[in-house]
């Protein structure tokens, strides 16, 4: 549930910049011929033509729509270009999709604290430098303005097309204007000038928004696009915000969004004015009520977070239909090639940016024998990360044989697994000066390890033992045990207990007495961190990702069932003007979630995120659990 955070004292200018179809951009990039083409980049998946990820703007021109497959942007718009994402490992490669983020994200970080929020989008907070403007060199002459600040759209003004650039222009010198619109307008000429510079260094074009907070920026960035850029002045937010439908608001896209308009009635965020912060309480507990009360005026005191680099890597693949795989080795040839490209970008996030991930987590998805069958989820399991590509495969391996064995104790069935992704999250920073971290992390063991690159590259310390290692964290929280079923079928244990005594012993054979500092930093880290885990109940098994398959295909029951005017394979539509968009969610990479942009990470995880599970506890073995005490 959203929570108000603390206003901030003065008025900030934030800006959210978008790319403009940006993986048919990247490819238009690397073949200037298919620019100001009709253009989609397809998923890896030749089904009907694959499923379309990314259109141009000359495509829509056509009606071409990401809900569509190939076959049929192509009857819409025979001329289309059908560019497939790169492959690699049998699967999707966004890596070159990543780096051009990068290239930008490079280019934007120039002018202020800078949120890398998904593959193609960043928060920048432009305050300092707006204020700097505004000392320095304060617009006050409109012919002088760049051209990129004048074409912006400024909420509240005429947008008559003849005039409409002169009243920018002055809008933006006005000297009658108060310090929040002069802020505002210092930022939207700088919002101009870093889209330019992002123009001409990468050859890419943006859209964004200039508000004073982070959730306006967002709202407006994709309201005029392509290349254009939206300014939310203080005095047109309650005008903006009283048709702005609910589930256009952050947040509101999923139940709460619902709740609002079943419960309540509200179908804008204007219609929530006429709520008391009390009534909004009542109904939805103080924080959230609170927020709501805010949002309705356009409060909201969210910070931009410094924050360049991901906050997880994850790589995954879908199996669907025949490709679904029904037995332990495939599950383990695939994982093995998942751990492979995992353990690749951890050791070179390591590398490159020193940051360690501490967590590695397997989802699975498998598929219903048939439309009878009620299929309980396969669960998600986590544990420490090991790095090193062959403990990262042999972890994720007995990660999925917990969870089948887990999925097998109420499903006495066949399975057939039609998702697997591994994560590696909970990523932290190694303080400076502490380098040679990177020889504890990468170890002996791991050396053996294709994925890990040679030693010569990391920074030597003579002062450390040359075969130490240190695990990653305390593995006892690595919950899968041994069971052997009824079929005769073993399911080894994960092990995780005696991966982590296994591990100590090593450590302690190997670590001298009174080894470097680094240990101690490293086992007072990871000592907290064990406790913050154990805060933040993260080494747990949670429900997997079935529910999005159960909920894209309840989606097309319904929509069979209403005669709905979409695709019966499609799922997560939610009309936007123009803008309007559908995908289908077999083509989703789960792995992809988490670099998407938040509405479609929200919609997306709002299918997988499970249904409320009553309290499933199981009970212990003694007499005492089944018969807690009689309260008096
Ligand atoms: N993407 C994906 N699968 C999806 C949705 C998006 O792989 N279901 C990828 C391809 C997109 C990129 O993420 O190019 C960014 O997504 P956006 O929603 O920002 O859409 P675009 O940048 O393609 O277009 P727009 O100009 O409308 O923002």
């Amino acid at each position: 549930m959203p929570v108000a955070r603390p206003e901030p004292q003065e008025p900030r200018v934030i800006a959210h910049v978008d790319m403009d179809c940006f993986y048919v951009q990247v490819e238009q990039r690397r073949n200037p011929a298919l620019r100001g083409q009709p253009t989609a980049v397809v998923q890896y998946n030749d089904w009907k033509g694959g499923g379309l990820i990314a259109v141009s703007y000359e495509a829509r021109g056509f009606g071409v729509k990401r809900s569509m497959r190939g076959d049929e942007a192509k009857r819409v718009c025979p001329g289309i270009n059908l560019v497939q994402v790169p492959v690699a490992r049998g699967k999707a490669d966004l890596n070159l999709y990543r780096s051009a983020g990068s290239e930008v994200v490079a280019i934007l970080a120039s002018k202020g604290k800078c949120e890398r929020a998904s593959i193609d989008e960043v928060y920048l907070d432009l305050t300092d430098a707006a204020k700097e403007m505004l000392l320095q060199a304060p617009p006050d002459s409109p012919e002088e303005i760049l051209i990129e600040a004048a074409k912006s759209n400024i909420l509240g003004l005429p947008s008559d097309a003849s005039e409409k650039e002169k009243i920018v222009r002055a809008w933006l010198c006005r000297p009658d204007a108060d310090s929040e619109d002069k802020l505002l307008a210092c930022g939207a000429i700088i919002v101009a000038q870093l889209r330019v510079r992002v123009l001409e260094e990468t050859q890419f074009t943006c859209s964004a928004g200039i508000a004073h907070n982070k959730m306006l920026a967002k709202l407006v960035s994709g309201m005029h696009k392509p290349a254009q850029q939206t300014v939310v002045p203080s005095s047109s937010v309650q005008d903006f915000l009283a048709s702005l439908p609910v589930k256009k608001m952050k947040q509101l896209g999923g139940k709460l969004g619902s709740s609002l308009q079943d419960d309540l009635g509200v179908e804008t965020i204007g219609d929530l004015l006429s709520f008391t912060e009390e009534k909004l309480q009542e109904q939805y507990g103080v924080n959230t009520g609170t927020w709501l009360w805010k949002i309705a005026r356009g409060i909201s005191g969210e910070e931009v977070e410094d924050r360049l680099l991901p906050k997880s890597h994850g790589c995954g693949k879908t199996f669907p239909g025949p490709k679904a795989l029904k037995n332990s080795a495939s599950v383990k040839g695939w994982l093995d090639q998942l751990c492979e490209e995992l353990s690749e970008r951890i050791q070179s996030d390591l590398n490159q940016n020193k940051r360690i991930a501490q967590t590695l987590t397997l989802h699975a998805r498998v598929s219903k024998e048939n439309e009878r069958d009620s299929v309980k989820k396969f669960p998600s399991k986590s544990c420490p990360l090991r790095y090193g590509t062959w403990k990262i495969q042999e972890d994720a391996m007995k990660l999925f044989e917990s969870g089948l064995h887990d999925f097998l104790e109420y499903q006495n069935t066949g399975w057939s697994i039609t998702s697997l992704s591994v994560t590696a999250s909970k990523i932290f920073d190694i303080p400076s000066g502490t380098s040679s971290i990177l020889r504890y992390v990468k170890g002996p063991s791991s050396a053996s390890s294709p994925a890990i690159p040679d030693s010569s590259s990391v920074p030597e310390d003579p002062s450390l033992d040359n075969n130490v290692y240190v695990t990653p964290s305390n593995e006892e929280q690595c919950e899968p045990s041994t069971s052997e079923k009824e079929d005769g079928k073993k399911y080894s244990a994960i092990s995780a207990k005696q991966c982590s005594a296994n591990e100590a012993k090593r450590i302690s054979k190997k670590f001298p007495e009174g080894t470097s500092s680094i240990l101690k930093f490293l086992s007072r880290g990871q000592s907290a961190l064990h406790e913050k885990r154990k805060s933040d109940g993260l080494i747990c098994s949670h429900p997997g990702l079935e529910s999005s398959l159960e909920a894209s295909r309840a989606e097309e029951h319904n929509a069979s069932a209403q005669g709905a005017d979409r695709s019966s394979t499609n799922c997560g539509a939610e009309p936007s003007g123009s803008n309007a968009w559908m995908f289908n969610v077999e083509d989703i990479d789960p792995a992809v979630v988490e670099e998407l942009p938040p509405e479609i990470r929200r919609e997306i995880q709002g299918w997988i995120r499970p249904p409320k599970q009553p309290n499933t506890k199981r009970r212990g073995s003694t007499i005492s659990s089944y018969f807690p005490p009689a309260r008096s």
